[in-house]
């Protein structure tokens, strides 16, 4: 099954994670190797790219981008239209090599793909809607105006969790705004970017744009590369807090922009106004979807005193009844593997943290035993106060805490070092709108009865703090990939000056 897999997606044992759009043959690198998350077994062997492929790499996507910042943009688009349909052509397998690769469910690794179908869409519809503003100026015969233009080859860093939507996030928006881009997947997910750049070749090598769109695979010293390369103008990264206090200032001391999207210590309150169903389904599927490794996953529960009992004991009979498997073999599974055996032993230690600091595990808490990195979703009463609560633990580990009134609530929502989602469950509109004020929620997501994972494509993705600040896919988030040109024109036959300023020279001096 595996073996017909990969060669459908065109992956062969082997393949390079250099060449791909980049025309370099022989990749210097190690070689990495996938590893199935819900068997620990080893998928297939890829060659990274050293640091000269990378170097080369980043001189032909520059070659592109003079090509390519010419075409105008919604041609761009039709380009950006027909990958889309070539990755809706392979929705099915690509959703399973997700699956395969980091463990996701079966209809989570199809959502991946749909999410990259969905910012295909997006982004042609952009193509002809990168829009400037014409601004009232003080001078007669002038005219002021905004453009937006191409910025550059952009450096795009994403994670093993959303191996390839966080990637099109960046790459549709990138593409039609006229860059080219070279993009570092994780290491933990290099199967899933080989075919996806494999498709993205096919549609580009019918064009005469090949190397818009450029892999590099390889890990920290890679993405260190980029960070200080000053070839790359703007540099687009997803991963933990850690990440991005390594890389931020790198790029910063040589001035270049960075776009970071890092972590989440996401909570959702629960009002006693709350339909108390919605919120169960709501908080389970945020807390132990995708195993608990989104970066928008629920963390913290922080619940009214009056329902807190009950919801506790509905959730864990919930969380208890979750089929745990290998996704690959059951469409029936909802929880998959952890990533790695680091992410198991990391889930562990947090729990034992917990404990120690008077946390009471409702359910959970344990190593699944089986082959593969399992783990049971897990509930823990806790007090704001534990220091295991202020942490981000890539796992499915919620820490339910209660409150009395909704100020104290909003003020332990806040308490936290990210600023990424969140989320209010109640039928009151005086407590959300309480919520969605500025004394409300710090977030870059703020949600009503919904929980604090699964944004839609359209809104601009990101958060504050911690989080770092960016916004990636919907919404004018395009901005970030563009610069930004002000332009005034004057067509008349004086020159007088902004301010008033007068400066009488006469041409003859
Ligand atoms: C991430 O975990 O890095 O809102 C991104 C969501 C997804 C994206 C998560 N659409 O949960």
């Amino acid at each position: 099954m595996i073996d017909d897999l990969l060669r459908r997606l065109g992956i062969r044992d082997g393949h390079s994670g250099a060449c791909a759009g980049t025309w370099i043959d022989r990749p210097a690198g190690e070689p990495i190797t996938s590893i199935n998350p819900s068997t620990g077994d080893p998928i297939a062997s890829v060659v990274s790219a050293s640091i000269a492929d990378y170097d080369t790499a980043v001189d032909r996507a520059i070659d592109a981008f003079h090509r390519w910042r010419t075409v105008p943009p919604p041609h761009r688009g039709e380009i950006v239209r027909q990958i889309g349909n070539a990755l809706r052509q392979h929705k099915e397998d690509l959703g399973l090599l997700v699956s395969l690769e980091v463990g996701k469910i079966r209809s989570e690794g199809r959502g991946e793909v749909q999410e990259m179908i969905d910012m295909a869409d997006f982004a042609v519809g952009l193509s002809r809607q990168l829009y400037g503003l014409t601004i009232a100026t003080e001078r007669p015969d002038h005219r002021m105006f905004e453009q937006w233009l191409p910025l550059g080859p952009v450096g795009i860093l994403t994670a093993f969790n959303f191996p390839v939507a966080v990637w099109a996030w960046n790459a549709m928006i990138a593409a039609v705004c006229g860059n080219s881009m070279i993009w570092k997947p994780s290491p933990q997910a290099p199967l899933t970017s080989i075919a996806v750049q494999h498709l993205v070749n096919q549609v580009m090598g019918q064009t005469e744009y090949d190397g818009v769109f450029a892999l590099a695979i390889g890990g920290a010293e890679l993405g260190a590369r980029m960070a200080d390369d000053e070839r790359l103008p703007l540099v687009s990264a997803t991963g933990s807090v850690a990440m991005g206090k390594a890389i931020a200032p790198r790029i910063a001391s040589r001035l270049g922009r960075s776009l970071l999207e890092l972590g989440g210590n996401n909570a959702i309150i629960v009002t006693p106004k709350a339909n108390l169903d919605l919120a169960l389904r709501a908080v389970a599927f945020a807390a132990v979807g995708t195993a608990g490794q989104r970066c928008t996953t629920l963390r913290r529960l922080i619940i009214h005193e009056s329902i807190a009992e009950g919801f506790f004991d509905r959730l864990a009979s919930a969380y208890r009844s979750f089929p745990i498997g290998n996704p690959c073999d059951d469409e029936a599974v909802l929880v998959g593997p952890l990533i790695s055996e680091a992410a198991v032993k990391a889930m562990l230690d947090a729990v034992e943290a917990a404990k120690d600091q008077g946390g009471e595990v409702v359910c959970g808490g344990r190593r699944v035993d089986r082959p593969g990195f399992f783990v049971e979703p897990t509930l823990i009463r806790a007090k704001a106060a534990m220091p295991i609560v202020q942490q981000e633990t890539f796992a499915p580990i919620l820490y339910g805490m209660t409150y009395t009134d909704l100020d104290e609530a909003i003020a332990l929502h806040n308490d936290v070092a990210e600023g990424l989602s969140s989320a209010i469950f109640t039928d009151d509109l005086r407590e959300s709108e309480r919520f969605l004020s500025a004394q409300g929620s710090d977030c870059g997501i703020a949600n009503v009865n919904i929980g604090t994972s699964g944004a839609e494509i359209g809104g601009a993705f990101g958060g504050e703090k911690a989080t770092g600040g960016g916004r990636e896919a919907g919404s004018d988030s395009w901005k970030a990939y563009m610069r930004r040109q002000t332009c005034t024109v004057n067509f008349g036959s004086t020159l007088p000056l902004a301010q008033g300023v007068q400066f009488p020279i006469t041409p003859e001096g």
